[in-house]
């Protein structure tokens, strides 16, 4: 996307009069930090593996070691990581519109690492684990000896405190996402390919209580008509670019450029 991309009229319009913008990010929204997506054909997280082989509790009773060491790896890359212009740009976000809720189905904490107060992670995150059998989380663990690492309550393994398919979301996020998602003046759909359900209802929800829905991702499909806005580029310079068209300078945040890193 170029330096001042023309952005819709309207959509500025609501971001600046909005009271409440949700937003929803996916594995998009980490790509540009380094963080593989998952369905992306050579590069993706599933280049290799199969989701059911990995990200389902059947995977982890079958290889609890092979599913373990996937995530052992993803938490390495993590570490590694920095948050991208994206990250920043919706913790920015957060100082220019009176109400945000950012929920992310990403796992990494990047966002959190950003500045972002409270992103409400829907799918967990890899810097906990907790026990299959009593469910107790854990902070830290010892790596040592044979992995999965065990419980130091009950004994039995330790698996990455996310959701898999076929298990439920935590009740009370997904509760707050649907409430913001039917209450938000703005909804933003942020670097996912949608398919996962029920993150993936989300912005349908916002659409179906009249809120605009600007997604944000390289590939839209189709010619989306408002309310429905495709804004095609990266996550890390439509992001930045949309606050600065919205705002230009940021308010609150001093001389200078609204945000870091850009
Ligand atoms: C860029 C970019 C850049 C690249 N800038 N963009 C209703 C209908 C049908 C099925 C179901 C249904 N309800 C439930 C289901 C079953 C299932 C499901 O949805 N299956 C579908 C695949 C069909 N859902 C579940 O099982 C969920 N549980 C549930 O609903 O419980 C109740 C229930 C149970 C059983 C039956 C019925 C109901 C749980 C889902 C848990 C998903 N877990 C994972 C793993 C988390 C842990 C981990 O990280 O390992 O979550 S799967 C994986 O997919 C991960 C992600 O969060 C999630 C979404 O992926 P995301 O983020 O969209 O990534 P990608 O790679 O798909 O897309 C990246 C996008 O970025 C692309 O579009 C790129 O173009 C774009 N991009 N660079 C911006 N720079
Ligand atoms: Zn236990």
């Amino acid at each position: 996307m170029a330096d001042t991309p023309a952005f819709p009229p309207d959509l500025l319009d609501a971001l600046r009069r909005a009271r409440h913008v949700a937003v929803l990010t996916g594995a998009g929204g980490s790509a540009e930090s380094g963080i593989p997506t998952f369905r992306e054909a050579q590069t993706g997280l599933w280049a290799r593996f199969s989701p059911e082989e990995l990200a389902t509790p059947a995977a982890f009773a079958r290889d609890p070691r092979l599913v373990w060491e996937w995530y052992a790896w993803r938490r390495g890359l993590v570490r590694a990581a920095e948050p991208n212009p994206a990250h920043r740009a919706l913790a920015a976000l957060e100082g220019l519109v009176p109400r945000l809720t950012l929920i992310t189905q990403n796992v990494d904490g990047l966002h959190a690492r950003a500045g972002s107060a409270d992103p409400i992670e829907l799918h967990g995150s890899l810097a906990r684990a907790r026990c299959r059998s009593c469910h107790a989380v854990y902070a830290e663990w010892e790596e040592a000896g044979e992995p999965p690492p065990r419980c130091s309550r009950c004994g039995d393994l330790l698996r990455p405190d996310v959701v898999w398919f076929g298990e439920t979301l935590p009740r009370d996020l997904l509760g707050r996402a649907v409430e913001a998602a039917l209450g938000c003046d703005v909804f933003l759909s942020v670097g996912t390919s949608g398919l996962v359900e029920p993150a993936a209802s989300l912005p349908r929800l916002a659409l179906e209580r009249g809120a605009p829905v600007a997604v944000v991702n390289p590939e839209v499909p189709g010619r989306p008509a408002p309310p429905l806005y495709a804004l095609r580029g990266r996550a890390g310079e439509v992001l930045p670019a949309l606050l600065r068209a919205a705002w230009g300078e940021a308010p609150g945040r001093g001389p200078g450029p609204p945000m870091r890193g850009q």
